[in-house]
């Protein structure tokens, strides 16, 4: 999803406001209770609760608790030998033109990660045209999003050097003791996402802390009437002024989010990490089967399965999934559904829970097919020119616009197709290729061949932005993304053929002294540019281009799943307890 940037309102209901102190005192003790460390208690030994109260534990369904579990330690080389294929590497014998493309892509993630270093090391993310850094209010005082988003892409890409550049600003700079709020979904899929990523590729240990440790910090967000987290968190600082401890671990909503929602987008995007969290912290790797969830990650996953819960007992008008829920009723705040921004990834990490669980959890599958089922029938549409596009929903009056968020769509369509029925793949098959055309078509049709925020199919457009405020190119990955997934799934040229044009027009229109930036008008040869080298274009476009000019092994879709960050999460072949 994307959402706006700035911080909550000062007006919005803090849920811990200064005037209930004894409701505040109960949600602060309750926070420092979920935010504490793991539990450290010996083998075997009763485990002890800060202040010697009850465990806090997700809103409905959690089991009471038992005794704590044996130590646990993930098996990394036992995971290691349960691939299936090599995660990176060139193939003998492959077609010089398609190595070529690849190593062009590679020389621009080279380009990118430079100038950053040069000029912005530490901070979040570029200013490539005034050669400085940016760090913005997304990350509640957390760094290095650029160095932490990059990280596995030099990785796969084999930039070795740039590789341990990165590794050593982890390990001696990125510093999680800081104070601010941040976004619970942009920290777990930047930050918690690239350190899992990283871990799972590489094996470091640092990773795989940091990662824990992070980890812990967004529990509190979960300490709501429903369980499901509000979308902006205080990270809080250990041994900090008065006022700084006071905020530790307290969330609220969005102020822009009506009457003090959350956002689908934004809680439906937690599972696929919060599961490996889990799972690295010694929980079993499919959490509704625990039965002693203990504080802390070790019981995270049970945050996640209550999200669900939740969602599957509300009522959902026409079968659709609207953007804004109440965390305190657990009912639904507004009537917009969207495929796009907002609600987005939610759909995507039901498809890919399943994948990742190697086809196991089956409730994920089942949500996947009928949310897709709902849409098809009240979203998906075809324009007068033919081009099939899929409708935002007002309740009840559709808006008949596709934002460029909405086209990673494509490919998610076509990743669960493959797993359909017969008749159900053959279908979805054809509407996840008619989709990406359709994105494709909004790259052709501008005068850049880079693809405007939002385009229209009403008032006689077609899959062009109408709007002054919709033209703009922010390197966003989506378009890419769904020619890799249909690259890999159909092996059809022009998939490849497309990718290429994008690359020939970042080169043209956004490479330019000192790093890459995002245009605002893709409808002039001559933009002008916004001076934004965003994180997500090292974790996922240049990511998802070279992928599309490898070889299906390399970071096969039979051992991972990308996260909506387009960091690679194994799939879990078998239990990794040592
Ligand atoms: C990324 O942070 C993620 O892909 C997210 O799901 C949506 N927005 C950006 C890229 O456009």
């Amino acid at each position: 999803t994307d959402l706006p940037r700035s911080p909550p309102a000062a007006a919005e209901p803090r849920h811990a406001s200064p005037a209930a102190p004894r409701r505040l005192r109960e949600k602060l003790r309750t926070a420092a209770r979920m935010a504490g460390p793991p539990a450290r208690t010996a083998p075997g030994s009763r485990q002890q609760v800060q202040g010697g109260e009850s465990r806090a534990q997700p809103a409905s369904g959690a089991p009471p608790a038992r005794e704590t579990r044996a130590p646990f330690r993930f098996d990394y080389e036992r995971f290691r030998r349960s691939l299936r294929h090599p995660v990176r590497g060139g193939r003998p014998g492959e077609d010089p033109e398609t190595r070529a493309r690849r190593m062009k892509i590679k020389e621009m993630m080279k380009f990118a990660w430079d100038n950053y270093k040069q000029y912005a090391l530490g901070k979040n993310e570029l200013r490539p045209l005034t050669k400085n850094g940016h760090i913005g209010n997304m990350f509640g005082g957390l760094r290095g999003a650029t160095v932490i988003d990059a990280l596995d892409t030099l990785y796969i890409m084999e930039l070795e050097e740039e590789f341990q550049e990165a590794k050593e600003w982890v390990e001696k700079s990125f510093d999680l003791n800081v104070n601010g709020e941040a976004s619970l979904f942009e920290v777990n899929i930047r930050y918690i996402g690239g350190l899992l990523a990283t871990y799972y590729l590489t094996g470091e240990e640092v990773f795989k802390s940091k990662a824990l440790e992070l980890g812990e910090k967004l529990l509190p967000a979960f300490n709501t009437p429903t369980g499901i987290p509000r979308g902006v968190i205080n990270l809080g600082r250990q041994g900090s002024r008065p006022h700084e401890r006071f905020l530790r671990g307290m969330s609220w909503s969005w102020g822009w989010a009506s009457a003090g929602s959350s956002i689908l987008a934004e809680f439906g995007t937690l599972h696929l990490e919060f599961l490996h969290l889990s799972q690295l912290s010694g929980n079993p790797v499919f959490a509704e089967k625990a039965s002693n969830p203990q504080p802390g990650l070790q019981g995270i996953g049970l945050f996640v399965m209550n999200i669900r819960r939740v969602l599957n007992r509300v009522e959902k008008p026409q079968g659709l999934y609207p953007n804004f829920l109440s965390p305190v009723t657990g009912s639904w705040v507004q009537h917009h559904v969207s495929i796009g921004g907002l609600g987005d990834s939610f759909y995507e990490y039901l498809i890919k829970s399943w994948l990742m669980s190697d086809k196991k959890d089956s409730e994920a599958k089942k949500m996947y097919d009928d949310a897709l089922e709902a849409i098809e029938k009240h979203l998906v549409k075809k324009s007068a020119g033919g081009l099939t596009y899929i409708a935002e929903w007002r309740g009840g009056i559709l808006d008949h616009k596709m934002g460029h968020l909405a086209c990673f769509s494509g490919g998610m369509i076509a990743l669960g197709a493959e797993h359909a029925t017969e008749e159900r793949r053959q279908r979805h098959m054809e509407l996840a290729a008619e989709i990406t055309s359709t994105c494709h078509e909004s790259y052709a049709r501008s005068d850049t061949k880079l693809g405007p925020e939002a385009f229209r199919f009403d008032a006689g457009s077609e899959a062009m932005a109408t709007r002054l405020s919709e033209r703009y190119y922010i390197l966003r990955p989506e378009v890419v993304e769904s020619y890799m997934y249909l690259w890999r799934l159909t092996h059809e040229p022009k998939y490849r053929h497309w990718g290429w044009e994008v690359v020939k027009a970042l080169e043209k229109h956004c490479r330019v002294e000192a790093g890459f930036s995002g245009i605002r008008d893709v409808y002039t040869t001559t933009p002008t540019h916004d001076n934004m080298q965003q994180s997500f274009f090292l974790a996922e476009t240049l990511k998802y281009l070279y992928l599309l000019f490898c070889e299906d092994d390399v970071l096969s879709l039979e051992d991972w799943v990308f996260n909506t960050e387009a960091h690679p999460l194994p799939i879990n072949h078998t239990d990794f307890k040592a």
